[in-house]
């Protein structure tokens, strides 16, 4: 019989609207399933344990309709919120679906739609703002080139930033409290996209006005199509205390976006990407931003959602039998997990490089040194296989 994983108060998953209600439409294919309305997918997803939900503005009011009708619509969604306990966790713009985005939003060469680009962010910012979603994500999926003659990437990166600055001047005037995270892509749809990875994006956003309120949104697709760890990316965000959400599925490398269920292909990554999240401190939600296989009906949609809480649970709890092990602690000894957190030389003073300078070492005893990371990372194995 399976094991029953139970929610903790702790955890706080999210769904996008979009993932739940993805109709496996793909480039090669109509729509497979039918339309779940809102209020379903929100009465759902309460029960089977989730905390919160996001939205692009057209997920949730009808593009271009009239302001009564966009209010109608808010105000249905709130009331769902209301009723299912539900907590608006995190709001976005969509900047990608409509032909007049072609050729970017912030970037597109044409400054009439770059101008319209950025008012609709500002106006489903104060949507976000009434939801108090916290964070707010940029996903700049059209943000990009097909052919490098196209656009100079100095200036598209400037038109970028000045957006950003723009629309964190809006969010402080009125006095909102939302953060904005940046969400890399190396490419899909566009042939390449701008802030393709992680380590773009916190360079880029170190250059930003307003910096302290910007930080990253990775998604685990992603970084895996670039063919880069995302263990490491989010490690290097949190360091930077720049995690500010994350897009948690799941992906093959060297393919297409495949947003699959989380924790269902890399389950080694998986593992550790959960104990780092789990042991950080990171308190973020735990966002799903995935889709069921195409071959699903509705029933599947609610399988898929369920398997992704599933696989972080179990992830969880194999963490903390990992970290809980004797042999663990022991092996992490041995191989000096513990020894890079003490620092090196300490910060520079003449007399700390003298005293350096006046030390030897025996570096043919120093390299002899075995560092049992082979019996150390045998025992995650074991443990993620259940036979340890
Ligand atoms: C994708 C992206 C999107 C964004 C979403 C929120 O590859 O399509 O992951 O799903 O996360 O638009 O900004
Ligand atoms: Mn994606
Ligand atoms: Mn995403």
């Amino acid at each position: 019989m399976s094991k029953d994983l139970h929610v903790r108060s702790t955890d706080k998953f999210s769904f996008g609207l979009w993932t739940v209600g993805n109709r496996g439409r793909d480039p090669f294919g109509e729509a497979v399933r039918p339309k779940i309305e809102v209020s379903d997918m929100l009465r759902g997803l309460a029960d089977i344990g989730v905390y919160g939900v996001s939205f692009h503005d057209d997920d949730l009011m009808t593009f271009g309709a009239s302001e009564p009708q966009r209010r109608a619509e808010l105000d249905a969604f709130k009331k769902d919120l209301e009723a299912t306990g539900l907590k608006c966790t995190m709001a976005t713009t969509n900047l990608f679906y409509h032909p007049v985005f072609k050729d970017g939003a912030f970037t597109s060469n044409d400054p009439q739609v770059r101008k319209y680009a950025i008012q609709k962010v500002m106006r489903n910012l104060d949507v976000a703002a009434e939801l108090g979603a916290p964070v707010y994500v940029f996903w700049g999926g059209r943000e990009g080139v097909e052919s490098p003659t196209a656009k100079d990437t100095r200036d598209a990166l400037s038109r970028y930033a000045e957006a950003l600055d723009f629309l964190a001047g809006y969010v402080k005037d009125k006095g909102y409290d939302i953060k904005f995270a940046l969400e890399p892509k190396p490419n899909e749809p566009r042939g390449d996209i701008y802030l393709p990875t992680v380590g773009h994006a916190l360079a880029f956003i170190e250059t930003l006005q307003h910096s302290e309120m910007v930080g990253v949104n990775p998604e685990v697709a992603h970084e895996t199509m670039s063919g880069l760890s995302f263990y490491q990316g989010v490690a290097q965000a949190i360091w930077q205390g720049k995690l500010f959400h994350i897009d948690l599925n799941d992906q093959r490398i060297g393919r297409f976006d495949q947003d699959f269920r989380f924790g269902s292909e890399g389950i080694k990554d998986h593992f550790f990407l959960v104990r780092l999240l789990e042991n950080s401190g990171y308190e973020g939600v735990k966002h799903f931003d995935a889709h069921a296989y195409r071959t699903e009906d509705v029933e599947g949609v609610w399988d898929f959602a369920r398997g992704c809480i599933r696989n972080y649970l179990a992830f969880a709890e194999k963490a903390r039998e990992f970290d809980a092990d004797p042999r663990v602690a022991e092996a992490m000894a041995y191989t000096g997990v513990a020894e890079l957190a003490v620092p090196t030389v300490g910060p520079y003073t003449p007399e700390a490089a003298a005293g350096l300078m006046a030390e030897t070492f025996d570096v043919d005893t120093l390299a002899k040194r075995g560092f049992g990371i082979e019996k150390l990372d045998q025992l995650a194995v074991d443990h993620i296989l259940g036979i340890a």
